[in-house]
């Protein structure tokens, strides 16, 4: 899953997309900031590792920023060297000469630091592939049809000659497998595989990493998960699944906000289901919303009339509602989305 597709973003816009530009104030920075999204999933932050590592490795004074908590699953990325925390921003932003931000182009997915950003616009960078974008930095590279922001990085990387090692190759079959959901999503294409090939060969493991990532859950989260799927309704004839997880569940199993990565992805084991819907509630009272689509429907087109956004099979939004009112305007928008498809 996508951390943007659970946010809100700005509205759908046409933005520059400088790949050529990017590249040149890459080669030509000599002190680099790199940092990605809040609630950071796995391809911001593979992304923005593999980018440190190499413009380290090509000589350049290259520092990590995370706006947020790092989800367990990917703590094992950042043993040897941890990113700096979001109050840093100020200072190693000042103290770079180019600031670069991976996996998002909307505003509020950079919240915690998004005040500072703002006045900094002229030294940013975006390199992303969400198609929600706002007008947050000077120059950006966005290509919607990219996989996963770390199949861009595999490809420009290697064009300019920085060093992908080992690490840098783990990072970024990190950022490729979680963003095509180890290769099974319907974004999954050549390109991402021609990736993968490269990133295995310069010493990426497929088995190790999926082990770290997928299997090293606390039985907390498995406990929630099975909450998730416990609470499971179907409507529109079997083709929406809505699951649900409460305060109280968290409360229950004691599971952490960042476990509910990759959760809406379980009710398509249904072969029915078209399309899934994941309610959580926030401690702040409203409702996040993630939702999957298996081929007919837009959920980044449902996601936009909520103020949310992402891709056109996997996006998000938040409600100000508790779940009760936030489902059934859910259910009520999917149920027409799917009226207008074949069953
Ligand atoms: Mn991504």
């Amino acid at each position: 899953m996508c951390a943007n597709c659970a946010g809100k973003s700005g509205a759908a816009r046409q933005g520059s997309s400088d790949r050529a530009a990017v590249a040149e104030a890459l080669s030509r920075c000599s002190r680099l900031l790199v940092t990605t999204h809040a609630r950071p999933d796995g391809d911001g932050l593979g992304s923005m590792l593999a980018l440190h590592l190499a413009a380290a490795g090509a000589g350049k004074d290259s520092t990590m920023l995370v706006p947020d908590a790092i989800p367990l699953r990917y703590a094992f990325l950042f043993e040897p060297q941890q990113p700096a925390p979001a109050e840093r921003f100020v200072e190693l932003a000042d103290r770079a000469d180019l600031v670069v931000v991976v996996d998002t182009c909307a505003a509020a997915q950079l919240e915690p630091i998004a005040q500072h950003v703002q006045p900094r616009r002229d030294k940013l960078v975006v390199i992303d592939h969400h198609i929600t974008a706002d007008d947050v930095a000077a120059t950006v590279w966005r290509d919607e049809s990219a996989a996963a922001v770390g199949v861009m990085l595999a490809e420009l990387l290697e064009e300019m000659s920085w060093p992908i090692g080992p690490a840098a190759a783990e990072a970024l079959m990190t950022a490729v497998c979680t963003d095509t959901g180890w290769l099974h999503y319907p974004n999954t294409d050549a390109r991402a595989l021609a990736a993968v090939g490269k990133l295995i060969q310069a010493g990426a493991r497929p088995d190790v990493l999926y082990a770290r990532i997928y299997q090293g859950d606390r039985p907390q989260r498995f406990r929630l998960l099975a909450a998730a799927m416990s609470s499971l309704e179907l409507h529109a004839d079997g083709r929406l699944a809505v699951i649900t997880l409460t305060g109280e569940d968290f409360a229950r199993t004691g599971a952490r906000p960042d476990e509910t990565e990759d959760i809406v992805n379980e009710p398509m084991r249904i072969g029915t289901v078209e399309v899934c819907g994941l309610l959580v509630a926030q401690a702040d009272g409203v409702t996040r919303v993630s939702l999957r689509s298996r081929r007919q429907v837009d959920v980044a087109a449902i996601a936009g009339r909520f103020g949310g956004g992402g891709h056109a099979r996997a996006a998000g939004y938040r409600d100000k509602d508790a779940i009760p009112g936030a489902a059934r305007r859910l259910i009520a928008a999917c149920t027409q989305a799917l009226s207008r498809t074949q069953g």
